[in-house]
Protein backbone atom coordinates (compact mmCIF):
# COMPACT_ATOMS: atom_id res chain seq x y z
CA UNK A 1 0.00 0.00 0.00
CA UNK A 2 0.96 3.41 -0.65
CA UNK A 3 1.55 6.80 1.36
CA UNK A 4 -1.58 8.34 0.80
CA UNK A 5 -3.68 4.98 1.08
CA UNK A 6 -1.76 4.64 4.82
CA UNK A 7 -0.12 7.82 5.83
CA UNK A 8 2.20 7.38 8.97
CA UNK A 9 1.37 10.91 10.07
CA UNK A 10 -2.27 11.42 11.22
CA UNK A 11 -1.30 14.85 13.31
CA UNK A 12 -2.60 17.57 10.59
CA UNK A 13 -5.61 16.69 10.13
CA UNK A 14 -8.33 18.27 12.74
CA UNK A 15 -10.78 15.59 12.06
CA UNK A 16 -14.89 16.34 12.58
CA UNK A 17 -16.82 15.17 15.08
CA UNK A 18 -14.34 12.76 16.21
CA UNK A 19 -12.38 11.71 19.58
CA UNK A 20 -9.38 12.63 17.81
CA UNK A 21 -6.88 11.27 20.03
CA UNK A 22 -8.59 8.19 20.23
CA UNK A 23 -9.01 7.79 16.96
CA UNK A 24 -5.43 8.54 15.97
CA UNK A 25 -4.20 5.94 18.31
CA UNK A 26 -6.59 3.20 16.80
CA UNK A 27 -7.16 4.35 13.50
CA UNK A 28 -10.24 2.62 11.41
CA UNK A 29 -8.90 3.23 7.49
CA UNK A 30 -11.49 3.56 4.58
CA UNK A 31 -9.07 3.40 1.12
CA UNK A 32 -11.47 2.12 -1.96
CA UNK A 33 -15.19 1.68 -2.71
CA UNK A 34 -17.75 0.03 -4.83
CA UNK A 35 -21.26 -0.85 -4.36
CA UNK A 36 -22.68 -1.88 -1.11
CA UNK A 37 -19.03 -1.67 0.37
CA UNK A 38 -15.81 -0.06 1.44
CA UNK A 39 -12.37 -1.82 1.67
CA UNK A 40 -9.74 -0.60 4.44
CA UNK A 41 -6.13 -0.25 3.04
CA UNK A 42 -5.87 -3.63 3.73
CA UNK A 43 -8.16 -4.87 1.73
CA UNK A 44 -10.28 -5.56 4.19
CA UNK A 45 -14.14 -5.68 3.35
CA UNK A 46 -16.85 -3.92 4.70
CA UNK A 47 -20.52 -3.56 4.01
CA UNK A 48 -21.95 -0.34 3.92
CA UNK A 49 -25.02 -0.15 6.53
CA UNK A 50 -25.66 3.75 6.39
CA UNK A 51 -24.81 4.95 2.80
CA UNK A 52 -21.78 6.73 3.79
CA UNK A 53 -23.13 9.50 6.15
CA UNK A 54 -26.58 8.81 4.86
CA UNK A 55 -25.34 9.90 1.34
CA UNK A 56 -24.42 7.50 -1.07
CA UNK A 57 -27.72 6.56 -1.99
CA UNK A 58 -27.35 5.10 -5.13
CA UNK A 59 -24.24 2.94 -4.02
CA UNK A 60 -20.80 3.46 -4.29
CA UNK A 61 -18.16 4.36 -7.47
CA UNK A 62 -21.61 4.54 -9.81
CA UNK A 63 -19.65 4.71 -13.14
CA UNK A 64 -22.56 7.15 -14.89
CA UNK A 65 -21.55 9.66 -11.87
CA UNK A 66 -17.63 9.30 -12.26
CA UNK A 67 -17.87 9.58 -15.55
CA UNK A 68 -20.26 12.61 -15.56
CA UNK A 69 -17.90 14.10 -13.22
CA UNK A 70 -14.26 13.43 -14.98
CA UNK A 71 -15.86 14.44 -18.26
CA UNK A 72 -17.14 18.14 -16.79
CA UNK A 73 -14.06 18.46 -15.33
CA UNK A 74 -12.25 18.42 -18.67
CA UNK A 75 -14.55 20.89 -20.10
CA UNK A 76 -14.38 23.62 -17.13
CA UNK A 77 -13.61 23.22 -13.82
CA UNK A 78 -15.03 26.40 -12.19
CA UNK A 79 -17.37 28.74 -13.34
CA UNK A 80 -19.19 31.65 -11.20
CA UNK A 81 -22.39 31.65 -10.51
CA UNK A 82 -22.56 35.50 -9.61
CA UNK A 83 -24.11 37.68 -12.68
CA UNK A 84 -22.44 34.88 -15.32
CA UNK A 85 -23.84 31.43 -15.52
CA UNK A 86 -23.20 28.13 -16.80
CA UNK A 87 -25.24 25.39 -18.63
CA UNK A 88 -25.27 22.90 -16.35
CA UNK A 89 -26.60 24.58 -13.28
CA UNK A 90 -29.77 25.52 -15.32
CA UNK A 91 -30.04 21.99 -16.63
CA UNK A 92 -29.18 20.45 -13.06
CA UNK A 93 -32.35 22.72 -11.41
CA UNK A 94 -34.37 21.73 -14.21
CA UNK A 95 -33.93 18.38 -14.03
CA UNK A 96 -34.50 18.40 -10.14
CA UNK A 97 -38.19 20.71 -10.69
CA UNK A 98 -39.06 17.56 -12.29
CA UNK A 99 -39.28 15.65 -9.45
CA UNK A 100 -40.53 18.32 -7.10
CA UNK A 101 -43.64 18.63 -4.75
CA UNK A 102 -45.79 20.29 -7.21
CA UNK A 103 -45.11 23.84 -5.73
CA UNK A 104 -41.90 24.09 -5.33
CA UNK A 105 -39.85 24.60 -8.81
CA UNK A 106 -37.46 27.23 -7.62
CA UNK A 107 -33.70 25.84 -6.67
CA UNK A 108 -31.06 28.16 -4.90
CA UNK A 109 -27.66 25.98 -4.90
CA UNK A 110 -25.49 25.47 -1.95
CA UNK A 111 -22.56 23.33 -1.06
CA UNK A 112 -24.00 20.98 2.14
CA UNK A 113 -26.81 20.41 4.23
CA UNK A 114 -25.24 23.53 6.66
CA UNK A 115 -25.51 25.94 3.95
CA UNK A 116 -28.91 24.89 2.99
CA UNK A 117 -30.37 25.17 6.31
CA UNK A 118 -28.78 28.94 6.71
CA UNK A 119 -29.93 29.63 3.56
CA UNK A 120 -33.48 28.29 4.23
CA UNK A 121 -33.75 30.80 7.44
CA UNK A 122 -32.06 33.66 5.68
CA UNK A 123 -34.38 33.68 2.51
CA UNK A 124 -37.50 33.08 5.30
CA UNK A 125 -36.40 36.10 7.03
CA UNK A 126 -36.04 38.03 4.01
CA UNK A 127 -39.32 36.79 2.49
CA UNK A 128 -41.10 37.85 5.47
CA UNK A 129 -39.49 41.82 5.05
CA UNK A 130 -40.13 41.61 1.26
CA UNK A 131 -43.87 41.03 1.80
CA UNK A 132 -44.17 44.25 4.47
CA UNK A 133 -43.87 41.39 7.51
CA UNK A 134 -40.07 42.61 8.44
CA UNK A 135 -41.30 42.45 12.52
CA UNK A 136 -41.93 38.03 11.64
CA UNK A 137 -38.02 37.88 12.90
CA UNK A 138 -38.26 34.96 15.69
CA UNK A 139 -37.67 31.02 13.98
CA UNK A 140 -38.61 27.86 15.63
CA UNK A 141 -36.73 24.76 15.90
CA UNK A 142 -37.34 21.24 17.77
CA UNK A 143 -35.70 19.80 20.30
CA UNK A 144 -33.52 16.90 18.90
CA UNK A 145 -33.38 18.80 15.74
CA UNK A 146 -30.11 18.69 13.28
CA UNK A 147 -29.85 21.64 10.64
CA UNK A 148 -26.04 21.46 10.61
CA UNK A 149 -23.61 23.94 11.82
CA UNK A 150 -23.88 26.99 10.69
CA UNK A 151 -24.70 29.27 13.48
CA UNK A 152 -28.11 29.31 12.01
CA UNK A 153 -28.30 25.81 12.06
CA UNK A 154 -27.65 25.15 15.70
CA UNK A 155 -29.56 27.98 16.52
CA UNK A 156 -32.28 25.89 15.72
CA UNK A 157 -31.24 22.79 16.28
CA UNK A 158 -31.40 20.75 18.93
CA UNK A 159 -28.71 19.05 20.01
CA UNK A 160 -27.44 20.53 23.59
CA UNK A 161 -24.00 19.06 23.04
CA UNK A 162 -24.06 20.90 19.65
CA UNK A 163 -24.92 24.50 20.84
CA UNK A 164 -23.11 25.15 24.73
CA UNK A 165 -19.29 25.22 23.28
CA UNK A 166 -20.60 28.17 21.50
CA UNK A 167 -21.19 31.00 23.85
CA UNK A 168 -24.42 33.12 22.34
CA UNK A 169 -26.18 32.04 19.61
CA UNK A 170 -29.07 33.63 17.44
CA UNK A 171 -31.39 35.75 19.57
CA UNK A 172 -35.61 34.97 18.87
CA UNK A 173 -35.16 31.62 18.15
CA UNK A 174 -37.00 28.88 20.06
CA UNK A 175 -38.15 25.27 20.32
CA UNK A 176 -40.81 22.64 19.55
CA UNK A 177 -40.62 19.53 21.53
CA UNK A 178 -39.13 16.32 20.10
CA UNK A 179 -41.37 13.85 19.07
CA UNK A 180 -39.89 11.27 20.77
CA UNK A 181 -42.61 8.87 23.01
CA UNK A 182 -40.74 5.45 23.93
CA UNK A 183 -42.78 4.47 26.28
CA UNK A 184 -46.29 4.97 24.21
CA UNK A 185 -44.15 4.07 20.59
CA UNK A 186 -42.02 1.53 21.52
CA UNK A 187 -41.40 -0.66 18.57
CA UNK A 188 -43.93 0.57 15.99
CA UNK A 189 -43.39 0.26 12.79
CA UNK A 190 -43.33 3.10 10.82
CA UNK A 191 -45.57 5.78 11.66
CA UNK A 192 -46.45 5.58 15.51
CA UNK A 193 -49.49 6.04 16.67
CA UNK A 194 -49.54 8.34 19.62
CA UNK A 195 -47.88 12.37 19.43
CA UNK A 196 -49.76 14.24 16.99
CA UNK A 197 -50.84 16.61 19.21
CA UNK A 198 -47.30 17.36 20.03
CA UNK A 199 -47.55 19.99 17.05
CA UNK A 200 -50.48 21.73 18.90
CA UNK A 201 -47.17 22.74 21.28
CA UNK A 202 -46.79 25.58 18.12
CA UNK A 203 -50.15 27.34 19.10
CA UNK A 204 -48.49 27.37 22.65
CA UNK A 205 -45.72 29.13 20.98
CA UNK A 206 -47.59 31.66 19.05
CA UNK A 207 -49.56 32.59 21.68
CA UNK A 208 -46.45 33.81 24.13
CA UNK A 209 -44.73 35.23 21.25
CA UNK A 210 -47.82 36.45 18.91
CA UNK A 211 -47.69 35.02 15.55
CA UNK A 212 -46.94 38.63 14.13
CA UNK A 213 -43.06 37.86 15.07
CA UNK A 214 -42.40 34.63 13.62
CA UNK A 215 -40.97 33.93 10.42
CA UNK A 216 -40.13 30.38 10.19
CA UNK A 217 -40.78 26.61 11.68
CA UNK A 218 -38.24 24.13 10.58
CA UNK A 219 -38.30 20.57 11.10
CA UNK A 220 -36.99 17.69 10.03
CA UNK A 221 -39.82 15.47 8.67
CA UNK A 222 -38.25 12.60 10.36
CA UNK A 223 -35.05 13.42 12.55
CA UNK A 224 -31.77 11.32 11.43
CA UNK A 225 -28.86 12.86 13.72
CA UNK A 226 -30.34 12.19 16.53
CA UNK A 227 -31.50 8.74 15.97
CA UNK A 228 -34.24 8.30 13.85
CA UNK A 229 -37.24 9.59 15.37
CA UNK A 230 -40.21 9.35 13.31
CA UNK A 231 -43.10 11.84 12.62
CA UNK A 232 -46.19 10.58 14.93
CA UNK A 233 -49.20 10.05 12.45
CA UNK A 234 -50.88 13.51 11.65
CA UNK A 235 -48.31 15.51 13.45
CA UNK A 236 -46.64 16.87 10.30
CA UNK A 237 -50.35 17.42 8.91
CA UNK A 238 -50.73 19.39 12.26
CA UNK A 239 -48.05 21.64 11.90
CA UNK A 240 -48.84 22.52 8.45
CA UNK A 241 -52.40 23.52 9.46
CA UNK A 242 -51.02 25.94 12.29
CA UNK A 243 -48.11 27.11 10.21
CA UNK A 244 -50.41 28.04 7.40
CA UNK A 245 -53.29 29.34 9.85
CA UNK A 246 -50.26 32.16 11.03
CA UNK A 247 -48.46 33.16 7.82
CA UNK A 248 -45.35 31.54 9.22
CA UNK A 249 -43.63 29.57 7.12
CA UNK A 250 -42.83 25.43 6.97
CA UNK A 251 -39.40 24.35 6.22
CA UNK A 252 -38.81 20.86 5.93
CA UNK A 253 -34.94 20.00 6.41
CA UNK A 254 -34.63 17.19 3.76
CA UNK A 255 -30.90 16.51 4.07
CA UNK A 256 -31.44 12.82 4.82
CA UNK A 257 -34.93 12.07 3.51
CA UNK A 258 -34.85 13.09 0.52
CA UNK A 259 -34.18 11.43 -3.03
CA UNK A 260 -35.41 8.33 -1.78
CA UNK A 261 -34.52 7.38 1.70
CA UNK A 262 -38.32 6.89 2.61
CA UNK A 263 -39.25 5.58 -0.56
CA UNK A 264 -40.34 8.39 -2.84
CA UNK A 265 -38.60 11.36 -3.57
CA UNK A 266 -38.94 13.38 -0.69
CA UNK A 267 -40.83 13.26 2.64
CA UNK A 268 -42.83 15.52 1.95
CA UNK A 269 -44.24 13.57 -0.84
CA UNK A 270 -44.40 10.07 1.42
CA UNK A 271 -45.70 12.24 3.87
CA UNK A 272 -48.52 14.44 1.68
CA UNK A 273 -47.53 17.69 3.28
CA UNK A 274 -46.36 20.56 1.50
CA UNK A 275 -43.72 22.85 2.75
CA UNK A 276 -42.95 26.10 1.83
CA UNK A 277 -38.90 25.50 1.90
CA UNK A 278 -37.46 22.12 1.19
CA UNK A 279 -33.57 22.28 2.25
CA UNK A 280 -31.44 19.06 1.13
CA UNK A 281 -27.53 17.85 0.32
CA UNK A 282 -26.36 14.57 0.55
CA UNK A 283 -28.31 12.54 -1.95
CA UNK A 284 -28.72 14.75 -4.62
CA UNK A 285 -24.84 13.94 -5.79
CA UNK A 286 -24.79 10.96 -3.95
CA UNK A 287 -22.61 12.21 -2.05
CA UNK A 288 -19.95 12.23 -4.93
CA UNK A 289 -19.40 15.61 -5.08
CA UNK A 290 -20.52 18.30 -2.19
CA UNK A 291 -23.76 19.98 -3.42
CA UNK A 292 -26.87 21.15 -1.68
CA UNK A 293 -29.58 23.53 -2.14
CA UNK A 294 -32.93 25.22 -0.83
CA UNK A 295 -36.19 24.39 -2.83
CA UNK A 296 -38.44 27.52 -2.70
CA UNK A 297 -42.28 27.99 -4.09
CA UNK A 298 -43.04 30.33 -6.73
CA UNK A 299 -44.74 32.40 -4.42
CA UNK A 300 -42.03 32.77 -2.17
CA UNK A 301 -39.51 33.45 -5.24
CA UNK A 302 -41.48 35.93 -7.23
CA UNK A 303 -41.87 37.61 -3.82
CA UNK A 304 -38.07 39.01 -4.31
CA UNK A 305 -38.41 39.66 -8.28
CA UNK A 306 -40.28 42.62 -7.71
CA UNK A 307 -38.14 45.62 -7.34
CA UNK A 308 -36.14 46.52 -10.56
CA UNK A 309 -35.34 44.10 -13.18
CA UNK A 310 -31.24 45.56 -12.38
CA UNK A 311 -31.15 45.40 -9.00
CA UNK A 312 -29.97 42.29 -7.13
CA UNK A 313 -32.80 40.17 -5.63
CA UNK A 314 -30.70 38.36 -2.31
CA UNK A 315 -27.42 39.24 -1.08
CA UNK A 316 -27.03 35.65 -0.22
CA UNK A 317 -24.83 33.12 -2.67
CA UNK A 318 -21.61 30.78 -1.91
CA UNK A 319 -18.35 30.82 -4.49
CA UNK A 320 -19.43 27.24 -5.31
CA UNK A 321 -23.25 27.47 -5.45
CA UNK A 322 -23.61 25.28 -8.72
CA UNK A 323 -20.46 24.35 -8.98
CA UNK A 324 -20.20 22.68 -12.62
CA UNK A 325 -18.64 19.32 -11.08
CA UNK A 326 -21.04 18.99 -8.14
CA UNK A 327 -23.86 20.21 -11.09
CA UNK A 328 -22.72 17.55 -13.39
CA UNK A 329 -22.93 14.63 -10.31
CA UNK A 330 -26.22 15.82 -9.64
CA UNK A 331 -27.34 15.44 -13.42
CA UNK A 332 -26.28 12.20 -13.69
CA UNK A 333 -27.37 11.02 -10.22
CA UNK A 334 -31.25 11.82 -11.02
CA UNK A 335 -30.27 10.42 -14.23
CA UNK A 336 -29.53 7.26 -12.21
CA UNK A 337 -32.43 7.32 -9.92
CA UNK A 338 -34.60 7.05 -13.08
CA UNK A 339 -32.90 5.18 -14.94
CA UNK A 340 -33.21 2.35 -11.76
CA UNK A 341 -36.22 3.50 -10.45
CA UNK A 342 -34.76 3.72 -7.25
CA UNK A 343 -36.84 5.20 -4.60
CA UNK A 344 -39.66 2.74 -5.68
CA UNK A 345 -36.91 -0.29 -5.38
CA UNK A 346 -36.45 1.48 -1.59
CA UNK A 347 -40.17 1.18 -1.09
CA UNK A 348 -40.43 -2.05 -2.64
CA UNK A 349 -37.31 -3.07 -0.02
CA UNK A 350 -39.03 -1.23 2.96
CA UNK A 351 -40.90 -4.17 4.20
CA UNK A 352 -38.20 -6.85 4.39
CA UNK A 353 -35.66 -4.39 5.86
CA UNK A 354 -38.45 -3.46 8.39
CA UNK A 355 -39.41 -7.26 9.29
CA UNK A 356 -35.32 -7.73 9.71
CA UNK A 357 -34.84 -5.14 12.16
CA UNK A 358 -37.85 -5.62 14.08
CA UNK A 359 -36.21 -9.82 14.72
CA UNK A 360 -34.01 -8.05 16.85
CA UNK A 361 -36.96 -7.05 19.31
CA UNK A 362 -35.45 -9.46 22.14
CA UNK A 363 -32.20 -8.82 21.34
CA UNK A 364 -30.10 -8.08 24.12
CA UNK A 365 -29.97 -4.21 25.36
CA UNK A 366 -32.72 -3.50 22.78
CA UNK A 367 -35.48 -1.26 24.16
CA UNK A 368 -36.59 0.09 21.05
CA UNK A 369 -36.70 -0.54 17.03
CA UNK A 370 -38.10 2.15 14.63
CA UNK A 371 -38.24 1.96 11.03
CA UNK A 372 -39.28 4.24 8.03
CA UNK A 373 -38.16 3.51 4.47
CA UNK A 374 -34.65 2.01 4.08
CA UNK A 375 -34.18 3.74 7.51
CA UNK A 376 -33.87 2.03 10.85
CA UNK A 377 -33.04 2.84 14.40
CA UNK A 378 -32.29 0.51 16.96
CA UNK A 379 -32.31 1.97 20.77
CA UNK A 380 -30.11 0.15 23.33
CA UNK A 381 -30.43 0.61 27.28
CA UNK A 382 -27.73 2.89 28.12
CA UNK A 383 -24.84 1.08 30.68
CA UNK A 384 -25.11 2.32 34.38
CA UNK A 385 -22.87 5.50 34.46
CA UNK A 386 -21.49 5.36 31.15
CA UNK A 387 -24.63 6.50 28.05
CA UNK A 388 -23.33 5.96 24.51
CA UNK A 389 -20.43 3.33 25.54
CA UNK A 390 -22.82 0.74 24.50
CA UNK A 391 -23.60 2.02 20.71
CA UNK A 392 -20.09 3.10 20.48
CA UNK A 393 -18.73 -0.18 21.43
CA UNK A 394 -21.46 -2.01 19.00
CA UNK A 395 -20.05 0.14 16.05
CA UNK A 396 -16.41 -0.62 16.45
CA UNK A 397 -17.53 -4.21 16.88
CA UNK A 398 -19.36 -4.52 13.76
CA UNK A 399 -16.94 -2.81 12.03
CA UNK A 400 -14.28 -4.93 13.59
CA UNK A 401 -16.67 -7.97 11.94
CA UNK A 402 -17.22 -6.14 8.72
CA UNK A 403 -20.29 -3.68 8.79
CA UNK A 404 -20.84 -0.32 8.73
CA UNK A 405 -23.18 0.69 11.10
CA UNK A 406 -23.91 4.49 12.63
CA UNK A 407 -24.57 5.09 16.53
CA UNK A 408 -25.79 8.41 18.19
CA UNK A 409 -25.28 7.63 21.58
CA UNK A 410 -26.83 4.60 22.80
CA UNK A 411 -28.86 4.23 18.91
CA UNK A 412 -27.53 2.36 16.01
CA UNK A 413 -29.00 3.27 12.62
CA UNK A 414 -29.25 1.83 9.93
CA UNK A 415 -29.74 3.61 6.35
CA UNK A 416 -28.47 1.30 3.61
CA UNK A 417 -27.89 2.72 -0.48
CA UNK A 418 -30.93 1.90 -2.12
CA UNK A 419 -28.95 -0.80 -4.31
CA UNK A 420 -29.16 -2.92 -1.19
CA UNK A 421 -30.00 -6.87 -1.15
CA UNK A 422 -32.08 -8.71 1.01
CA UNK A 423 -28.99 -10.82 1.79
CA UNK A 424 -26.78 -7.79 2.75
CA UNK A 425 -29.73 -6.45 4.99
CA UNK A 426 -29.95 -9.66 6.51
CA UNK A 427 -25.67 -9.54 7.27
CA UNK A 428 -26.28 -6.58 8.65
CA UNK A 429 -29.18 -7.51 11.42
CA UNK A 430 -27.24 -10.84 11.89
CA UNK A 431 -23.82 -8.51 12.42
CA UNK A 432 -25.81 -6.57 14.93
CA UNK A 433 -27.45 -9.41 16.78
CA UNK A 434 -24.07 -11.08 17.16
CA UNK A 435 -22.56 -8.37 18.61
CA UNK A 436 -25.17 -7.38 21.05
CA UNK A 437 -25.36 -10.51 22.71
CA UNK A 438 -21.78 -10.69 23.68
CA UNK A 439 -21.65 -7.24 24.59
CA UNK A 440 -21.55 -6.29 28.33
N1 LIG B 1 -29.73 18.98 8.14
C1 LIG B 1 -29.95 17.68 8.38
C2 LIG B 1 -31.35 17.20 8.61
C3 LIG B 1 -28.87 16.77 8.39
O1 LIG B 1 -29.11 15.47 8.63
C4 LIG B 1 -27.40 18.63 7.92
C5 LIG B 1 -28.50 19.46 7.91
C6 LIG B 1 -26.04 19.20 7.67
O2 LIG B 1 -25.52 18.77 6.47
P1 LIG B 1 -23.94 18.88 6.20
O3 LIG B 1 -23.83 18.49 4.75
O4 LIG B 1 -23.54 20.30 6.44
O5 LIG B 1 -23.26 17.93 7.14
C7 LIG B 1 -27.57 17.25 8.15
C8 LIG B 1 -26.37 16.34 8.15
C9 LIG B 1 -25.24 11.38 11.60
C10 LIG B 1 -24.85 12.51 10.69
O6 LIG B 1 -24.43 10.54 11.90
C11 LIG B 1 -25.84 13.27 10.12
C12 LIG B 1 -25.51 14.35 9.31
C13 LIG B 1 -24.19 14.63 9.04
C14 LIG B 1 -23.18 13.86 9.60
C15 LIG B 1 -23.51 12.78 10.44
O7 LIG B 1 -26.39 11.30 12.01
N2 LIG B 1 -26.55 15.10 8.80
N1 LIG C 1 -13.96 34.61 3.38
C1 LIG C 1 -13.35 35.35 2.44
C2 LIG C 1 -12.16 36.17 2.84
C3 LIG C 1 -13.84 35.36 1.10
O1 LIG C 1 -13.25 36.11 0.17
C4 LIG C 1 -14.98 34.54 0.79
C5 LIG C 1 -15.50 34.48 -0.57
O2 LIG C 1 -15.06 35.14 -1.50
C6 LIG C 1 -15.58 33.79 1.79
C7 LIG C 1 -15.07 33.83 3.07
C8 LIG C 1 -16.80 32.96 1.49
O3 LIG C 1 -16.43 31.79 0.84
P1 LIG C 1 -17.51 30.90 0.08
O4 LIG C 1 -18.12 31.77 -0.99
O5 LIG C 1 -16.73 29.74 -0.51
O6 LIG C 1 -18.53 30.44 1.10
Amino acid sequence: MNEISRPNNLDAFWMPYTANRAFKAAPRMLARAEGMFYYTPENREILDGTAGLWCVNAGHGRREITEAIQKQAAVMDFAPSFQMGHPIAFQAAARLAENLPEKLDRVFWTNSGSESADTALKIALAYQRARGQAQRVRLIGRERGYHGVGFGGIAVGGIVANRKMFGTLLAGVDHLQHTHLPAQNAFSKGQPEHGADLADELERIVALHDASTIAAVIVEPMAGSTGVLIPPRGYLQRLREITKKHGILLIFDEVITAFGRLGDAFAADVFGVEPDMITFAKGVTSGSVPMGGVLVSSEIHDTFMSGPAGAIELFHGYTYSAHPLACAAGVATLQLYKDEDLFARAARMAPKFESALHSLKGARHVTDIRNIGLVGGIELASREGAPGARGFETYLKCWERGVLIRNTGDILALAPALIVEESQIDEMVSTIRTTLAELA
